[in-house]
Formats: structure tokens, sequence, C-alpha cells
């Protein structure tokens, strides 16, 4: 039987510089879910990529006198060496100048033309080129930016624009987009940006320039080469591409079950991208989720100020898995959070050495001690072993609930309480005073429900964490679980583990970090 599709994307990423602790976010963020999903037997589509045209890009090639493919080859061979790096496992890997992106941007212009969605007429406004953004008068008026020329947004200057553009008829969508959103409340993730989405489209869209002519790196429009499509147009776009969309009408893949991006890019994917799906008579995507931004020890990150983190840095100091873990742990996905050096330490030690780390050691150490290594058989089960498996069972249940609301926090710590839950076990079951007074039936049955209920710890920790977990089911299995087939079904239920199984003697996997 064919599996249930499942499909995740990441922004596709400006090529004008190198990738950063922002990136990297969104990209493991995506990673766990696709991991997850694949565990639940699931077929996903895990797409990231890069968007390489528009006048940034161009910008920055010319300040380095280079030409825009030049520079978006050797900003792409950076993210292609990253996201191994970092333990993703992405399915497909877009650049928005590939022929096959180029094919799809024209068939969307044709839908959107032969919908009549798209007319001609002159642009006369503002444009913010880092944020790639259209704003009039009025708009930079309201926002106070007006006098001093910024971008509402962005805060950095804004140039004007006076040019010959086509235009799609974005005010057409405003009330059927509307419904949409009301009626379907999981559609943009968190509440508050749904709010904020739903109070912007309700002041009234107006119609989108969508077209360019003062530049040229960009997909021409179709006939009319003097114009390139707007970069937004062209880059959201990518989500069909690689699905073969929009020339074929449908994909199994289509519509895609989650869009994750920034705070700062959600009027794009929660506006016009909905509105030109529409246009085109193509389904919505079920959900975007937009997370909040990182600042770096309480300051924005900037290039400026060069305290942008690379991820080549972190991972020179900080084994992947554990960036995976922090990032996700430290802050509620879609609230701001800060990035520090001290927190990091902080969270590792306490949660990854202390906590998990410990009790596998623990375990392990006392497995060895008292049964050679060899899994025992559980005996007799008291309430308080009935409680442990009760609550594996209920962090399996609920790490799924959290996941799919993108709550990775709240998943995290529903694996740390079962851990919390291990360490106390050891301490109420003293298994060292069981061994002591020759209670051998009590001592087979703590010990089994130790190995147990870490082994299911691991599995729970593997998209987070995927090294660390395949590290600890190494520990618990010896077996090269690179030849396990990881997934719930077959490895996710309570008892797996079976009386006569040899794990290994303990080896840290969480070293304290001084
Ligand atoms: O916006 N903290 O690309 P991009 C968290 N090409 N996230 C951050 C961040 C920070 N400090 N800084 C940036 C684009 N980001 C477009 C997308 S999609 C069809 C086109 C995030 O390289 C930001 O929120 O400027 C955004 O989601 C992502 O990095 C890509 O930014």
């Amino acid at each position: 039987m064919p599996s249930t599709p499942y499909y995740v994307t990441t922004p596709i990423y400006y090529v004008n510089d190198e990738p950063h602790l922002g990136h990297i976010y969104t990209t493991i963020a995506a990673d766990v879910l696709a991991r997850h999903h694949r565990l639940m037997n699931e077929d996903v589509f895990f797409l990231t990529g890069v968007d390489e045209h528009g006048q940034k890009v161009q910008q920055a090639a010319e300040a380095q006198n280079i030409q825009p493919i030049e520079l978006a080859d050797k900003v792409v061979s950076r993210y292609q060496q990253l996201w191994p790096e970092l333990a993703i496992t992405n399915t497909d890997f877009i650049r928005t100048s590939e022929p096959r992106h180029h094919q799809a941007v024209h068939a969307m212009w044709k839908k959107l033309c032969a919908a009549g969605a798209i007319y001609k007429d002159i642009y006369e406004g503002w444009y913010c080129v880092p944020c790639e953004t259209f704003w009039t008068e009025t708009q930079l008026n309201d926002a106070e930016c007006l006098e001093d020329k910024k971008c509402p947004d962005c805060k950095r200057s804004v140039e004007k624009v006076q040019e010959e553009s086509y235009f799609f008829r974005l005010s057409q969508y405003q009330e059927p987009l509307l419904e949409h959103i009301r009626n379907h409340p999981d559609f943009i993730a968190p509440e508050s940006r749904r709010n904020e989405v739903l109070r912007f489209v309700e002041s009234g869209l107006r119609d989108l320039s969508v077209s360019r002519t003062t530049f040229s790196w960009g997909v021409p429009v179709p006939d009319d080469d003097a114009h390139v499509i707007y970069v937004w147009i062209d880059a959201l776009t990518n989500y069909l591409t690689v699905l073969g969309m929009p020339e074929h009408d449908q994909s199994p893949y289509w519509p895609a079950d989650l869009h994750l991006i920034g705070k700062d890019i959600l009027r794009f994917h929660a506006v016009y991208w909905p509105c030109m799906l529409m246009a085109a008579d193509l389904p919505l995507p079920k959900r975007i989720f937009a997370h909040g931004w990182w600042t770096v020890e309480g300051e924005k990150m900037s290039k400026s100020k060069g305290n942008a983190l690379r991820p080549s840095d972190l991972l020179a100091h900080y084994e992947a898995d554990v960036l995976r873990y922090f990032l996700l742990r430290e802050v509620p996905f879609g609230a701001d959070g800060d990035f520090s050096y001290d927190a990091l330490k902080m969270r590792y030690n306490s949660e990854l050495a202390n906590d998990i780390g410990n009790l596998l050691n623990r375990s392990l150490a006392m497995l060895k001690k008292y049964r050679n290594s060899i899994v025992p058989e559980s005996q007799t089960e008291e309430a308080c072993d009935r409680a442990l498996i009760a609550d594996v069972e209920a962090m399996q249940r609920e790490v799924d609930q959290h996941l799919s609301k993108q709550a990775f926090h709240l998943a995290i710590e529903r694996i740390s309480i079962v851990v919390r839950h291990g360490n106390r076990y050891i301490e109420e079951n003293t298994p060292w005073a069981l061994a002591k007074d020759g209670n051998e039936a009590r001592l087979n049955t703590v010990l089994y429900h130790l190995v147990e209920m870490l082994r299911l710890v691991a599995v729970q920790l593997h998209p987070f964490m995927p090294n660390k977990s395949l590290a600890m089911l190494e520990q618990i299995l010896t077996i090269n679980p690179e030849n396990i087939h990881l997934n719930f079904h077959d490895v996710g239920g309570w008892g797996k583990v079976k009386a006569g199984d040899t794990c290994l003697a303990p080896t840290p996997i969480f070293p304290r970090m001084e």
C-alpha cells in the first residue's frame, strides 16, 4: 500500500551572502519533521534550495566584480557542503537558475495570464532591494518612513522606481483569501501571525507589480524579455517546480503539508502565494508556520556588525546534534530567541550530559556489573514499572502531537520528562541494594525496564539528534543501528528488547562541556 505523502519545505535562501544561523534554523526544523514523518513510515519529500535571482543578488555580484551565476555557484557549494554536516536529509535541492525552474515559472506565468490575472501598466513607487519588496508612497508615509526614504520592514534605504510593469490582480483575491484563512484555523501559525495576516488582508489588497525592466538577472517574461519576472513570483514557484508542476496539474505531494518560513517573509507566503495559487486554480498549502528571529548574545545579527553566526564556525566547536538540539530546545518555535554560548553550555550540561547521558551510563554500567551486559527477563511488574511504561507510551503519543503543531521545544521537553522519570526510577528502586540483598527477580525487572525505556527514548530523540540517537542505540542493541529499519512500527513499541539481548559497556555519549 503506498504510504501517505508528507511534503515539507524551507524557504530558498538568497545567494547574496553565506549561510548563517537563521538559515540553518529553519532547515534543521524541517529536517526534524522530515525524519519524524519517515519514522511514521510516510513518503516524505523535504525540499530546500536557493533563490538566485533578483536585484539584491545582481548587486552583490557586481560588488564582487563577478557574474551573478558565479556568485550563486560559490554560495551554492557552501550550502551543499553544509547540509550533510548538519545531518540534513533533504530530498531535493532547488536552484532557481535551473532550466526546470525557468520552465515552471513560465508555466505559472502563463496560467496567471490565462486566468486574466495579469495586466500591463506603469509602476510608480518605491522598492527595497534587501527585502525585494515594493512599497507605495502611502505605505512609507503611514510607517513614517517617507522622509528618510527607509523600508518600513528592514529600515534600510528604498529607491524610487518608475517603470513599465506587469501587475498581478491581487486585489481580486482579497475576499477568497480571507474566507480561506477564516475557514482554516491551522493555515497560518502561530496564532499571532495568523492575526497579523488577517489584519493586513482586511486592510485591503492592492494589485502587485510582478515584473521589472531596470535589471536583467531573473526569469524573462514569456514573449516580452524586456521584463524579468518579479523575484518573489519566481521564488515562490519553486515549491511546485520540484514536483513537475504547474506544467502537470497535480502531484501526490501537492498541496504541501507545511511551508516553514521566518516571520519576515510571512506576507509573501501567506498572501501573495495563496492568491497566485488561487488564480492558477491550484490547491493551497495546508499550513504555513512562521518562526521567530535569533539575536546573538543579545544583539541583532548583521553584516555590518560582523556578528552573523556562521554555521561553519559553530560546527568547528559543537557537534551538529548539539546545535540541532539547542536551537529547537532553547526557544519555542514561533518566538524570537537569543543565541548565547553560555545558554548552550548550560543546556548541554544539564539536559544532555547530566540527565540523558547519566541515565544511559548508570543503566548500562549496572547492567554490566550485575548481568554481564545481558538483558535479563522482566518478571512480576510493580506499580512503578507500569507507571514507567505508561509514561513512555504517553511520550510517544505526545511527541507526535507536539510535532504536528511544530512545538519542537515541547516535544523535547516531553522526552526529558521520561528521562527524569528514569533517573527517579533508579533512585527509587536502588538496584545496588537489590543486588546486595540478593533480590534477583526484582533486579531483573528493574534492569529490563531501564534498558527498554532508554531504547525508546533514543528512538524518539532520533529526529532531533540522529547521530547521538544511533550512538545510544548502538550501545543498547550492540548491532549496527544503520541496519535497523528505523520506523515506529518496527522499533516503537514497548517490549522489543528481549531477554538475552546483549548491550555494550557504556561509553559516554555526552561528555561534560567545560
Ligand atoms: O527571504 N533568525 O531569503 P533569505 C532566524 N529568498 N531566521 C532568520 C534570521 C535570524 N536572525 N535571519 C534570516 C529569503 N532568517 C527569500 C526566501 S522563499 C520562496 C524565498 C531567515 O536568505 C528568514 O526569516 O533572506 C528567512 O526565512 C530565511 O532566513 C531566508 O532568508
